[in-house]
């Protein structure tokens, strides 16, 4: 951890005139989680506005944050005195105009992924930032604060584990809303995976092709279930991505490395390891979903970008940025498209804005 991602707090710390006061937009499932966190393990922050489509839900949501009054939409959220930084935890179809509005208006903000529904409008994102003179967008993708992300991380980064040759991943939930298809497996699930080849990886996935087969009958209607991702990067390693988000066990995220000099595996705890319905076990329990599994990378990714709004960097070292966001968005359409391709689709990104207009071939 650096010194910008310090231990989140466990106790509820007191409002302090120097927290940076955050508004939150959208307080579903994610954004209510987020204002607690905020509320209580965020050192130097506090949650001072939210806005949700449902009024009610905000006024129940905001009484977990001393203090923060609800307001009816987004762009008052953003426009307000008393917000410093913006959360964005809306549903994705609205990031890219939520975002832009932020980068407007001067205030950073932390989006919730995806940046955006396609790699056109994640692109709006990237040139409006870079327009703006600084960067100020940070998009949550959580996994690269998680401990095991970034034990791979730093093997990678010293050479441990020598050439990256294959990356296996394996990402499973228990199951899915209704409604569910293989677009968003796409687009709300092998994100995940996507973004950390970024991550890991730092060179731009050339190829994708999705695969799919026999499908559980616990899928619901219109979703291959399971699906696998093959992908490949610029320089040759390749990355199998297997989705399975109808186990109706738990949630199971598994990240295999594999170089020249040795093998890496996160995500799984030694022990025995099974994933029967109802009880299954990994070392111990299995986590229901996202939040229980990922529950520290949400904290320390939280606290490391209110620590960079603090110290006025504003983007946290090894957060994702809008530029991860349009990366990933342009793989997903890839694999949408190859959904109903024959074979693998390629990947075509566009010139990375930079101060000397030179592409960037993360
Ligand atoms: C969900 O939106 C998430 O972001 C979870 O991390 C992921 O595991 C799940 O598959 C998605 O639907």
């Amino acid at each position: 951890m650096t010194a910008q991602q310090d231990t989140p707090q466990t106790t509820a710390p007191a409002a302090a005139p120097q927290d940076i006061r955050v508004g939150v937009i959208g307080v579903g499932r994610m954004g209510a989680d987020h204002v607690e966190r905020l509320s209580r393990r965020t050192k130097g922050a506090r949650v001072s506005v939210v806005s949700d489509y449902l009024r009610e839900t905000a006024e129940k949501v905001a009484q977990a944050a001393p203090g923060a009054r609800v307001v009816d939409t987004p762009e008052e959220v953003i426009a307000a005195d008393d917000v410093d930084a913006v959360l964005i935890a809306s549903p994705g179809q609205f990031h890219r105009d939520q975002v832009l509005a932020c980068i407007a208006a001067g205030k950073p903000v932390l989006c919730e992924k995806p940046l955006a529904m396609n790699p056109a409008d994640a692109y709006d994102v990237v040139r409006a930032e870079h327009e703006s003179g600084r960067a100020s967008v940070s998009l949550g993708f959580m996994r690269r604060f998680d401990a095991g992300y970034g034990e791979l991380k730093d093997a990678l980064e010293a050479g441990e584990l020598g050439t990256p040759l294959l990356l296996n991943c394996k990402h499973r939930n228990a199951d899915v809303l209704p409604g569910f298809t293989n677009v968003h497996m796409v687009y709300d699930s092998a994100v995940h995976e996507i973004d950390a080849i970024s991550f890991f990886l730092e060179e731009p996935v050339v190829s994708v092709q999705t695969i799919i087969g026999r499908s559980s009958e616990n899928a619901p209607e219109g979703l291959s279930d399971p699906m696998l991702l093959l992908l490949r990067t610029a320089s040759g390693t390749v990355i199998t991505d297997e989705l399975y988000v109808s186990t109706r066990s738990g949630y199971e995220v598994r990240t295999e490395l594999v170089g020249s000099q040795g093998a890496a595996t996160i995500g799984q705890e030694t022990g025995m390891v099974t994933t029967q319905q109802a009880g299954g076990r990994w070392g111990g329990a299995v986590p229901a979903d996202f939040r229980p599994r990922f529950v520290d990378a949400y904290d320390a990714e939280v606290q490391a970008w209110i620590a960079a709004v603090a110290d006025g960097s504003l983007v946290a070292p090894r957060s994702a940025t809008a530029w991860d966001g349009y990366v990933a968005a342009a793989v997903c359409e890839a694999a949408e498209q190859s959904l109903t391709a024959d074979g693998a689709v390629e990947v075509s990104l566009l010139e990375r804005p930079g101060p000397d207009g030179a592409r960037d071939e993360r």
